[in-house]
This record gives C-alpha cells, sequence and structure tokens, in this order.
C-alpha cells in the first residue's frame, strides 16, 4: 500500500518542523494524551517514516494537526519526532503554530490567540501576525518545576558529573559547568552527543522521574549541556540532546521552560524577569515567568508556568510517500 502525506515544512531558530496537513490517522481517546498512545500503538510507523531518513533526519521533528478534545479550545497537536511523540515540544509549537496560521489549517476563535491542547496539557499561544506572514509566537507552557538536584552520573570522558533534573513537559537532565565539564563552549557537538546517549541511559538506570499528575510522562529524555552565551546580552545558552543524535538547534522550549524551573527554585531568576536563552547555533528564545506556584502538585515542590517567545519560518510544501514496496518505508538509522 502507498500512502501519501502532505507536509509543510518549516524551522524555529534553526530546528525543523514538519506538520502533517493532510494524510494523519484518526485517533480516538478523551484527550491529546489518549489519542498520543493510541498513536504510539497503531501508527508509529507514520512517524518513523516521516522523520527517520530517507525522508527525515536525525534532528526532524514535526506534528499532526487534530480537532481540540475540548471545543473551548482551538487545535490538538501530537507531536511526532525521532524521539518518539513527545508529551510538549516549544519549537515545535512555534512552527506548527507559524505554519497553521500562514497556511490557514487553524482558524482561531479569538485572532491573534490559541488554546491549544498538548499530550501533556493546555498551552496557551499569542501570535503577532503581520500580513499573511507570522512574526512571533509565544507559548504559555505546563506548569514546570525542578524535580531533583545535585544527581551523579559518571560520563564516558569526562568521569563523574552532577546534574539537577526539572520539567518542562519533558524531563531534563541538566548539566552545568563544573569541576569536571568546562561549559558546552569547550566541546564538539560530536563529543555532547555520544555523552548524552551514555549517560541518559545510566540515569534512567539509577534514577526515576515521572509527573506527578500523569504517569504517561516519565524517565529522563533529554540531556540539556549548559555554557557561555555568544552574545552578552543573552542570560545563558544550552545545547539540548534528544533522540539518538540531535542537538536542538533552537533553545529548545520545554528544556528552555525546565532550565527557568531550576533557576527559579534556585532563586536565580524572578517572575516577569526576560530570560533570553541562546542555542548551539546562538539562535534565541525569550523566557519569562508568567506565575509562580508554590505547591501545586501537593508533594512539597514549587512550580512555575513559563513562558517561550521565538520565531519560525515556512520554507516549503513536501508531499511525501511512504510505500510499503520501499525497503526503507519506515526509515532508518545508522
Ligand atoms: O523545543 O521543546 C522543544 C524540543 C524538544 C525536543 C526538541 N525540541
Amino acid at each position: 500500500m502507498k500512502r501519501t502525506f502532505s507536509c509543510i515544512d518549516a524551522h524555529t531558530c534553526g530546528n525543523p518542523v514538519r506538520v502533517v496537513s493532510g494524510g494523519g490517522p484518526f485517533l480516538e481517546g478523551n484527550s491529546m494524551m489518549e489519542r498520543r498512545l493510541h498513536f504510539l500503538k497503531e501508527y508509529d510507523w507514520i512517524r518513523k517514516g516521516l522523520m527517520f531518513e530517507p525522508r527525515g533526519h536525525d534532528m526532524m521533528s514535526g506534528s499532526i494537526l487534530y480537532p481540540p478534545v475540548d471545543p473551548a479550545n482551538d487545535v490538538a497537536v501530537l507531536y511526532i519526532e525521532t524521539s518518539g511523540c513527545l508529551p510538549m515540544c516549544g519549537h515545535g509549537t512555534i512552527g506548527t503554530v507559524t505554519i497553521a496560521i500562514e497556511e490557514g489549517l487553524i482558524k482561531p476563535k479569538v485572532p491573534g490567540k490559541l488554546r491549544l491542547e498538548a499530550p501533556a496539557g493546555l498551552v496557551l499561544i499569542d501570535y503577532v501576525q503581520e500580513g499573511d506572514k507570522v512574526k512571533s509566537v509565544k507559548l504559555t507552557n505546563v506548569k514546570s518545576f525542578l524535580a531533583a538536584e545535585n544527581l551523579t552520573v559518571e560520563c564516558p570522558d569526562l568521569g563523574e558529573l552532577t546534574f539537577d533534573v526539572a520539567y518542562g513537559g519533558n524531563f531534563y537532565a541538566i548539566v552545568d559547568p563544573q569541576k569536571n565539564f568546562k561549559g558546552l563552549q569547550e566541546y564538539s557537538a560530536d563529543q555532547l552527543i555520544s555523552w548524552s546517549r551514555v549517560i541518559r541511559s545510566r540515569i534512567n538506570d539509577l534514577y526515576t522521574f515521572v509527573h506527578p499528575e500523569d504517569a504517561n510522562i516519565h524517565g529522563c529524555s533529554h540531556i540539556q549541556w549548559t555554557g557561555e552565551v555568544l552574545d552578552p546580552s543573552s542570560t545563558a545558552r544550552n545545547a539540548v540532546f534528544y533522540g539518538d543524535k540531535a542537538i536542538d538547534r533552537s533553545p529548545c522550549g520545554t528544556g528552555t521552560s525546565a532550565r527557568m524551573a531550576q533557576w527559579h527554585a534556585k532563586g536565580k531568576l524572578k517572575a516577569g524577569d526576560a530570560f533570553i536563552h541562546e542555542s548551539i547555533i546562538g539562535s534565541k528564545f525569550t523566557g519569562r515567568i508568567e506565575a509562580e506556584h508554590t505547591d501545586p502538585f501537593g508533594n512539597g515542590k514549587p512550580a512555575i508556568t513559563p513562558s517561550i517567545e521565538g520565531w519560525a519560518i515556512v520554507y516549503g510544501y513536501n508531499t511525501i510517500f511512504i510505500d510499503d514496496k520501499d525497503p526503507y518505508a519506515h526509515g532508518f538509522q545508522v
């Protein structure tokens, strides 16, 4: 059988976003998380075919749009990535909203605003449109929190590393500069990738991370290496590892949310302060703490509601076939 997918491709601050505008499967479920589980059970071949080589590449990331479960909302989004179907993706949301508005895929109830159902929860969008172009997208993310501090893991070449784990829609191990790690600027992307793969697996063997309200969200999926900024007017810089070989070219929306929660818990960031976060290539998101919560999950841990603002550029239409006769119909990784 040959399946055809209409896709629209964009990048958010350098990181790819492929929105499937036609050909996505019908999904069952009373929430976007339930629909995500249905997709993973029955249709994960679509993700693999569209994200992995030869139709995608190591960094490929995208989404499929669905009608909202709650009619008060505008849209529901399934994130598809080389890493799986993330509960939430910040750069993916900025790219998806840009594509959806510019291409007329969504009719917002209130112009300039969207209520977007992500598997991790409700995300509120404010976007700025000039003519037929979306200039910027701000997403107000799910509650984000510092989950653990001062954990340790043995890293090849570097030795013992101390790290924190924070949640911003996914769980991030955040490795800040320390005795055995001089900061991301001192190492190549290849080194960061190969160390990330090993330490992520060791971290998940050693420690357990489960979202207090949704056990479907668990495990440390991303490693966030931090280091010196390129532009002195930025607040901080990161390199976020995801999938098996990817370093996010954007500053990573859920990673930035997690890092703001970490800074807030350590008294380094206050509500309202701009947190200008640089990526490995120097592209920037502006983060802000929109609200502070003392004990929102009843587990004694504070949380924040972060917002992330960034931009995306739509660069093309892509009609993609996944044909059973193709030996690489469902993609491959080397
Ligand atoms: O922007 O949240 C993000 C993200 C997750 C993985 C890659 N980008």
